[in-house]
């Protein structure tokens, strides 16, 4: 008889949705995205997805230097695999947003598979007073923001990380993301199998209703067919109820504090491992094992 299936757990560390003021325990700091994307590791994922903040203000940035200073270390100290952000911030250019994939060749990048609002405004009215000026302008100028991926974009990224081995992490926010996705294998741009990150609760994106997670699911079943390995991804307090539905379906989960800040309602997660712990023992509780770094590589077709 075959064991419990394998799913693989991504944890997303720091990224650029979430602002120093919101939490404490935001890593910023090259050594604190280390500590965490570590912790992570050895608290049970397979995979980290990682993103730059600027040191001094926790501002999100994509500079290779930045990236350069924790990655070698996290991959000194454990075998977990490395994602690279190609999504950056939505206020930074699709150029500037490659870069430390390109640089980097991480065995997996992010690749978001449409254009879309993406709305961080309402996190605004939850607080009086920021600790860092650009916070508030930053939340405020997505009133106006388009998160740019057009084809072009999403092609240019495709092209550019091609010889480097590097595979992707399909993020799709909403069903036409799916369909995006459809047309470049149609174009035999990517090849199978596709790690399909389905987003849910951005505002701009698909919502977080289980009929949402179904109707995602059974979209990606059609257009994929064997040919793809679901994960998915809820935001702020939807993330372990997604996760839990998901695990239930046959999905893989990503949690981290990218994507919640919460460990419960009205508690802060005190680090991204305490997130990893509680899907893992969610996981578990339905009979469900983890996969280790090197399962996840055989199942995504990774480099390594
Ligand atoms: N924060 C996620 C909803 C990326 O880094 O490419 C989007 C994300 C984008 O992870
Ligand atoms: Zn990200």
């Amino acid at each position: 008889m075959a064991g419990p299936r394998k799913v693989i757990i991504t944890c997303a560390v720091t990224g650029a949705i979430h602002t120093p003021t919101m939490s404490p325990y935001l890593p910023v700091t090259a050594t604190e995205i280390e500590e965490a994307a570590v912790g992570a590791i050895e608290a049970g994922c397979a995979i980290v997805h990682l993103h730059a903040r600027d040191p001094d203000e926790g501002r999100p940035s994509q500079s290779v230097d930045l990236f350069r200073e924790f990655v070698g270390k996290i991959k000194s100290r454990c075998d977990g695999v490395i994602n690279l952000t190609t999504g950056g911030s939505p206020a930074m250019t699709v150029e500037e947003r490659l870069q430390p994939a390109l640089q980097l060749r991480p065995e997996v990048a992010s690749l978001n598979m449409g254009s879309m609002n993406f709305g961080l405004f309402p996190m605004l009215g939850k607080y009086t007073s920021f600790k860092h000026a650009w916070e508030p302008v930053y939340l405020e100028a997505t009133r106006d923001m388009v998160f740019r991926n057009t084809f072009r974009d999403i092609e240019y990224i495709l092209s550019s990380c091609s010889g480097n081995g590097t595979r992707f992490e399909f993020e799709c926010y909403d069903t036409s993301h799916l369909y995006n996705l459809a047309h470049f294998l149609d174009r035999k741009l990517i090849t199978p199998p596709l790690f399909v990150q389905t987003v849910f609760g951005i505002l701009g994106g698909i919502g977080t209703h289980p009929d949402d997670v179904a109707h995602m699911k059974r979209t990606a079943d059609r257009l994929f067919g064997s040919e793809y390995i679901w994960s998915v991804l809820g935001a702020g307090r939807f993330q372990m109820p997604i996760a839990s539905m998901a695990a239930g379906m046959g999905g893989n989960v990503r949690v981290g504090l990218e994507d919640s800040l919460w460990d419960g309602p009205g508690r802060l997660a005190e680090s991204n491992a305490a997130q990893v712990r509680r899907v893992r023992s969610i996981l578990e509780g339905l009979s469900l094992s983890v996969a280790t770094p090197a399962e996840a590589r055989a199942l995504l077709s990774l480099k390594g």
